[in-house]
């Protein structure tokens, strides 16, 4: 089954919490703090396999979510990372915000990666909170809770070579024929439901072909079945045209190539304008001495500026030359351009300032640093808390609350915890 779009939630993994631990020593009563910090959580990433060709597996499975990271422990033993999950996607798999509907990567490289949702960092354990005056710190801090995301998925295969044509022109013979590709071919319109991937070789290079469902009057409108389809073909570095010219064709190759340009050209006006080959289909139905009646048909559309191959899918007659001839057009021809630079895997998230205002009755705190110091914090440990609020202070959060008029007792919300105000704490 071919699936081109669908909708997943990622969830990375929480980081581990550090540990509260002290040394103990023979004839050491009161060893130093030696808890140990958390692991990591995992990540949930998607990479580029151009071995996949549809977005089948993210219909059956919607949800995934990574491991968390172990919980640091005495002797400064850290947490273990949790395992981050690697999904694989198709070449050419568009991802989305499904939220935002901001478009956050273009899987467009084979074996790219995207780190669809961050683990959380693990929290660092007691060890790291000695000062001068304060030599046995009884607090550490949690882990951070990993990203989580709703996404959608659009795959937008990116074949070399898109193969357009209308219903029964031949299309899916002629992959077959260059590649391995074992598309279903019949003698009936509509064969072809949804696209096919094939993969050519000419003297050592390969190239990508598509064949697409074929493509009728009205298809850009939602006429048959092209339409869902030419996305497919809208990021292929060249075109091939297939025409019909056998007696038996439901139109005359003109008439049909005029049809098609303008179905392309009425769905996105730079697809009819990509580069392009024009292959006259089924030769071999017309005897030799009557080979003739294509001469005008190869000659108008050579007027027009294409270069004409005269081919049959089925015998092979014609398709040395057009293969060779289409590798050197993909050869020549620059990659499409990705819709968007994939964020290093390095990306840090997104750093929000720190804000502060009154929302009905209450106040309101938001920006990265102080949900950080917020999320870290163990609430059930009076140090912790205590080492929260002059955290908060020096960012200028009470400040800012004093003058925007807060009373010892209100209100004060943090991501998802609300405080009461304690100026002097
Ligand atoms: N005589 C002859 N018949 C051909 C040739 N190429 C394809 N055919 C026949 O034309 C019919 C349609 O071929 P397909 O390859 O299924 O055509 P298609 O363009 O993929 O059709 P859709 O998937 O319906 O759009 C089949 O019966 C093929 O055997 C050819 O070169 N010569
Ligand atoms: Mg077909």
């Amino acid at each position: 089954m071919f699936i081109d779009e669908a909708v997943i939630e990622v969830e990375a993994g929480r980081g581990g919490d550090g540990c509260v631990s002290f040394r103990r020593e023979k004839y050491v009563p009161r060893g130093g703090p030696d808890g140990g910090d958390g692991g990591d959580g995992g990540s949930v990433i998607l990479i580029a396999d151009p071995k996949l060709s549809t977005l089948l597996d993210f219909h059956y499975k919607r949800r995934y979510k990574a491991e968390r990271g172990g919980h640091g422990s005495g002797s400064n033993r850290r947490g273990r990372n949790g395992k981050s999950i690697t999904l694989r996607a198709p070449l050419g798999t568009l991802i989305y915000d499904a939220e935002t509907g901001a478009l956050l990567a273009d899987l467009s490289r084979p074996g790219q990666k995207f780190v669809a949702a961050r683990g959380g960092k693990g929290g660092r354990g007691n060890a790291h909170f000695t000062t001068p005056t304060r030599q046995a710190p009884r607090f550490a801090e949690k882990g951070l809770p990993g990203e989580r995301r709703t996404l959608r998925l659009e795959l937008k295969l990116l074949a070399d070579v898109g193969i357009v044509g209308m219903p029964n022109a031949g299309k899916s013979t002629l992959i077959s024929r260059l590649s391995a590709a074992k598309p279903k071919i019949a003698d009936y319109p509509f064969t072809t439901l949804v696209p096919n991937l094939g993969v050519a070789q000419y003297q050592g290079q390969s190239f990508v072909i598509a064949d697409i469902p074929g493509l009728i009057e009205g298809a850009h409108a939602g006429v048959g079945l092209g339409h869902q389809f030419l996305r497919h073909v809208e990021r292929a570095r060249l075109l091939l045209y297939l025409l019909d010219v056998s007696p038996f064709a439901a139109e005359p190759p003109l008439q049909a190539f005029a049809t098609l340009q303008r179905e392309l050209r009425l769905y996105n006006a730079e697809l009819a304008q990509k580069p392009a080959l024009i292959a006259l289909n089924k030769i071999d139905a017309i005897p030799p001495d009557e080979r003739s009646v294509i001469e005008p048909v190869r000659e108008s559309l050579a007027a027009q500026g294409y270069e004409v191959f005269l081919i049959s899918a089925y015998t092979g007659e014609g398709l040395d030359g057009l293969t060779a001839r289409l590798a050197q057009r993909v050869a020549e021809l620059p990659p499409p351009e990705p819709l968007i630079e994939t964020p290093p895997e390095t990306r840090k998230p997104q750093h929000q300032p720190t804000r502060v205002y009154k929302a009905d009755d209450i106040f309101i705190v938001e920006g990265t640093l102080p949900l950080e110091i917020v999320q870290r914090t163990d609430f059930g440990n009076h140090e912790a808390v205590l080492r929260m609020h002059k955290r908060l202070k020096g960012l200028g959060v009470f400040r800012q609350l004093e003058s925007l008029g807060a009373q010892e007792g209100d209100t004060v919300r943090i991501g998802d915890v609300e405080l009461e105000y304690t100026p002097d704490a």
